[in-house]
């Protein structure tokens, strides 16, 4: 089976396994996990904050990010298909009790005219502007990167509005080798940044928020009350400080691979794909017919991946599938297609 579901399919590397087995630990509630204190001051640094906190999951970090940001009834600004917005289950409503509100944009790419046309001039009837969440690369608009000259551009237009800006970086690392620069740079200037080590990265579990000694201070509490205390969390943080040490080059092979597959996909019929769209581990595949039924003839031709619209298909590279033949995927769609 080639398994092309998510980057987060992937299994901790040999060496992330016996880091696991020998770490030292503590209980992190109590401070006492070096290799957790470790792995947040690592984070710290790499992403260019003062401090980190080590998160059970991108989702957990984004709301505890959110949580931390807001107050009940402020207003979130959240690009129009973010994950903070599709896929954490409304948290932003249920967990800060604060209102999103949809930047609509017609490629995931915010820009700073949009974000400034969303705003509006102060009034009673109004809920108050707090934050604004850019992510990158997007998920839903297929591992698009924001430049770092437009989301400095964006970032500049939150702050002169007044927002907070919260950067989704669950793939940063991504957005940070296929643009050339380190994930510090692409992070710069937000007011927190989550990045995830459990995708392309290959820790089994966890990722981390980063942001100012008092904002952090604040967030710790808000993972507490999320239940996030993890204990004996150094056994995975082990795991984290390989993701961020050793794992982040190699995002380059995935990138390369996402460009062949498309490429291979190109001229299969029934097929949209463009390969000058790929711009990191993620490839999109339009179809003229659902999806779904799709998917299950590609699983039976051994291509596993999802949906991420009635009738397009997401296919994700990563470190367990770096294997793949672009040409046996293109097989499996043509197969999966024929008739
Ligand atoms: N994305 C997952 C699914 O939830 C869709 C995936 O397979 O791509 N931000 C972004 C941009 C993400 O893509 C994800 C995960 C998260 C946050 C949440 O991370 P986790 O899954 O660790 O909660």
């Amino acid at each position: 089976m080639i398994d092309l579901r998510s980057d987060t399919v992937t299994k901790p590397t040999d060496e992330m396994r016996q880091a696991m087995a020998t770490a030292e630990v503590g209980d992190d509630v109590w401070g006492d996990d070096p290799t957790v204190n470790r792995l947040e001051q690592v984070a710290a640094e790499w992403l260019g904050k003062e401090a980190a906190l080590f998160v059970a999951s991108g989702t957990m970090g984004n709301q505890v990010a959110v949580m931390t940001h807001c107050s009940p009834g402020d207003e979130v600004f959240v690009e129009g298909e973010a994950h903070v917005y599709w896929y954490e289950v409304g948290g932003i409503a249920r967990l800060a009790g604060a209102q999103p509100r949809p930047i609509l944009t017609p490629d995931g790419l915010l820009t700073p005219d949009l974000v400034q046309a969303s705003l509006r001039e102060e009034n009673i009837h109004y809920p108050v502007p707090r934050l604004l969440c850019i992510e990158n690369t997007h998920n839903r608009a297929g591992g698009k990167v924001l430049p770092l000259p437009a989301y400095k551009a964006v970032v500049d237009k939150a702050h002169e509005r007044g927002l907070k800006v919260h950067l989704d970086g669950a793939r940063l690392a991504n957005a940070a080798v296929a643009q050339g620069i380190s994930p510090r740079e692409a992070a710069a200037g937000a007011d927190s940044v989550m990045c995830c080590l459990s995708k392309g990265l290959c820790a089994p579990v966890g990722s981390v928020l980063a942001g100012s000694r008092e904002f952090i201070a604040t967030a710790r509490r808000n993972r507490k009350v999320l239940g996030g205390g993890m204990r004996q969390a150094g056994i995975l943080a082990a795991a984290g400080l390989i993701a961020i040490e050793r794992m982040v080059e190699r995002l380059r092979e995935d990138h390369a691979l996402a460009q062949a597959i498309a490429a291979a996909l190109h001229d299969v019929p029934h097929v949209t794909c463009d390969p000058n769209k790929v711009e990191t581990n993620m490839v999109q595949v339009d179809l003229d017919r659902p999806a779904s039924p799709v998917l299950d003839a590609l699983a039976r031709e051994g291509l596993l991946c999802g949906a991420s619209g009635p009738t397009r298909i997401r296919l994700v590279t990563h470190r367990d599938a770096s294997g793949t033949r672009p040409e046996e995927v293109a097989r499996a769609f043509r197969a999966a297609l024929a008739g």
